[in-house]
């Protein structure tokens, strides 16, 4: 019996042909089923359609298991915590060994690092955490990585000026990420929960410096991304410019340090006071303790203020490595 299938049909076949995405092909599949007239002449065409679309479903909820999987957290710790990305072997785990006093496995081969890992990296009188990770390619992400970055203050996406082509390699990260819902991007902004994409902080980093003589792969990254990103190159082989890497490591997570002093006494310059940029005098009280914030009469600061010790209400905005003295 002919199986005498209508235009419609068709028309969703040619979308099944077309999609993209497994949703899509589903979303035809499923359509042409409905369509289809059901009778004897269609028995085995029904059959194939069913079979196909539980074929994708059962792709479907794979990938979701995937997804969930476990996920690993990394908890905060020091002033911020900056995770480093990018294509295997670039040195991120080199950079870290150099930054901090961990020890992480560094090998001239890709892949090497296979689970984040925290480290300390101290800065003038503070400490910031580093997370090594595991390689990012333009299609290889370990999906925990995905929480990682998202969980983090800012991301230092490297690249390898000794490799053939260090943009492929900062492109390649940027797109799949961007599949992810993650946008590295210089300015922070809040997700969106109509869209759900996290926007982090990013700075990239040219590691091999040194092999990049004449500074020309350098130059194109920055030609491409100078505008868009915070942009610097090292060699943490050499120790080259790394001590301006842990400044800009510092700018990119956009705090300032506050240091307190009680009245008559020197200032406590071993355990600042933490704010994001344009923080207040209340603000740095309420990291004290509430009541403190709640009580506070009035401060005094040094530093930034107009003269030395002048009297500053709550609201008075403070500026990095401003001296405050509370009064309650
Ligand atoms: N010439 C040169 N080699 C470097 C530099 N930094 C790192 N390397 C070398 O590059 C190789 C890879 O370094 P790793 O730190 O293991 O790279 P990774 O990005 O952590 O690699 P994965 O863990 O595989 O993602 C090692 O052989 C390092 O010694 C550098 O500044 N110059
Ligand atoms: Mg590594």
């Amino acid at each position: 019996m002919p199986a005498n299938l209508p235009p419609q049909y068709f028309e969703a076949e040619r979308r099944f042909r077309e999609a993209k995405t497994d949703e899509e092909k589903l979303g035809a599949l499923k359509q042409m089923l409905a369509i289809m007239p059901k009778h004897k002449g269609t028995d085995k065409l029904q059959a194939d359609l069913r079979r196909r679309i539980s074929k994708l479903k059962k792709a479907a909820e794979q990938r979701k298991k995937q997804k969930k999987g476990f996920s690993i957290v990394i908890e905060k710790e020091g002033a911020g915590q900056v995770v480093l990305i990018g294509y295997p072997n670039v040195g991120k785990s080199r950079i870290i060994k150099s930054l901090t006093n961990a020890t992480p496995e560094v090998a001239p081969y890709p892949f090497t690092t296979r689970q984040p890992a925290a480290a300390m990296m101290p800065f003038d009188h503070i400490q910031i955490q580093l997370v090594d990770s595991s390689p990012i390619t333009s299609d290889y992400l370990d999906f925990w990585m995905i929480g990682i970055i998202r969980n983090s203050d800012a991301v230092i996406l490297v690249a390898d000026l000794s490799s053939d082509n260090p943009v492929k390699q900062v492109d390649g990260v940027l797109k799949n990420l961007l599949e992810s819902k993650i946008n590295l991007t210089r300015e922070e902004k809040e997700t969106d929960p109509r869209d759900g994409i996290a926007h982090k902080k990013t700075m990239i980093v040219g590691n091999k410096a040194e092999q990049d003589r004449s500074g020309e792969k350098f130059g194109i990254l920055k030609k491409l991304y100078g505008k868009a990103f915070p942009i610097i190159c090292v060699s943490a082989e050499n120790d080259d410019n790394m001590d301006s890497l842990k400044k800009e490591i510092y700018k990119l997570l956009g705090i300032m340090r506050v240091y307190t002093k009680e009245p008559g006494e020197n200032p406590d310059f071993d355990d600042p006071v933490i704010l994001k940029i344009g923080g207040t005098v209340k603000e740095a009280a309420l990291e004290i303790h509430k009541d403190f914030a709640y009580n506070l009469k009035y401060a005094r600061v040094w530093g930034h203020a107009k003269f030395d010790g002048q009297k500053v209400e709550k609201d008075h905005i403070l500026q990095d490595e401003d001296v405050v003295e509370f009064h309650i």
